[in-house]
């Protein structure tokens, strides 16, 4: 089977980026990248892609007098690459709806808490100030919701007292680089896909919280 194609949305590191390529470097991984994209310049992402060989580019949200604008300039130059899947990997702009309903379904993201706890920024020490004894990480379609779409998978850490936001960040960071290339293999095997504002993997509805959930 043709293996599917994947542009990947950054904005930052991008070490979740990394996870991606390095799964690709396994012969039957059904998914290749086909480009990267940041929003900003000096995006370390973009010397991964760079060094894996992979196209990339720099379309800056500074260029453009709306969101709108933008937005439909980034969609242009994502639809070149015809992709199957796009994954935002750390990117930190918040997409218009228009935007949104042109990848429905076809759009992951990763964000770092237990949704739907924390929705949006500053997740970690959020997870802190509130005292939680565990935090984790989400990935999910993207739907006009910010954070808002269907759980497909969740990783749990624990919170320890002495943890600072770096700590707890890093925690959190280890079990993105796992569940991120998980999520996307099985998108690429056909296996998930959004019905009807559910993840459904193997034709079975993913309950909240995702595959994997413990609670009852
Ligand atoms: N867009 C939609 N419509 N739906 C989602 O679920 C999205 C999205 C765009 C990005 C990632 C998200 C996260 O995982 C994401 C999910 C950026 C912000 C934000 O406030 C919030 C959430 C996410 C990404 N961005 C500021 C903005 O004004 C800019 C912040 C900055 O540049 O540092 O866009 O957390
Ligand atoms: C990750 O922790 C990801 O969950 C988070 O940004 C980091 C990017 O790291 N995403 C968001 O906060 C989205 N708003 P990376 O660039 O090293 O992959």
């Amino acid at each position: 089977m043709s293996k599917k194609r994947v542009v990947v949305l950054i904005s930052g590191s991008g070490s979740n980026l990394q996870a991606l390529i390095d799964a690709c470097n396994c012969p039957s991984y059904p998914i290749e990248i086909v480009a990267v994209i940041s929003n900003k310049a000096d995006a370390y992402g973009l010397t991964r892609a760079q060094q894996a060989g992979i196209a990339q580019a720099c379309l800056s949200h500074r260029d453009f007098d709306s969101r709108e604008a933008y937005d439909s300039a980034l969609a242009e130059q994502i639809d070149q690459h015809q992709p199957d899947l796009v994954v935002l990997a750390g990117f930190m702009r918040i997409l218009t709806p228009t935007f949104v309903q042109h990848y429905l379904g076809k759009m992951l993201n990763i964000h770092p808490s237990l949704l739907p706890k924390y929705q949006g920024l500053h997740t970690h020490q959020r997870a802190i100030d509130a005292a939680d004894k565990e935090h984790g990480v989400s990935v999910h379609f993207v739907t006009e919701e910010l954070d808002g779409g269907p759980v497909i998978l969740q990783a749990k850490v624990p919170v320890f007292p002495e943890d600072d936001e770096q700590v707890l960040a890093g925690r959190v960071h280890e079990q993105e680089h796992r569940i991120y290339p998980l999520v996307v293999k099985w998108f690429g095997q056909n296996r998930l896909k959004m019905v009807a504002g559910n993840a459904e993997l193997d034709g079975a509805i993913l309950p909240t919280g995702g595959y994997a959930n413990d609670d009852t």
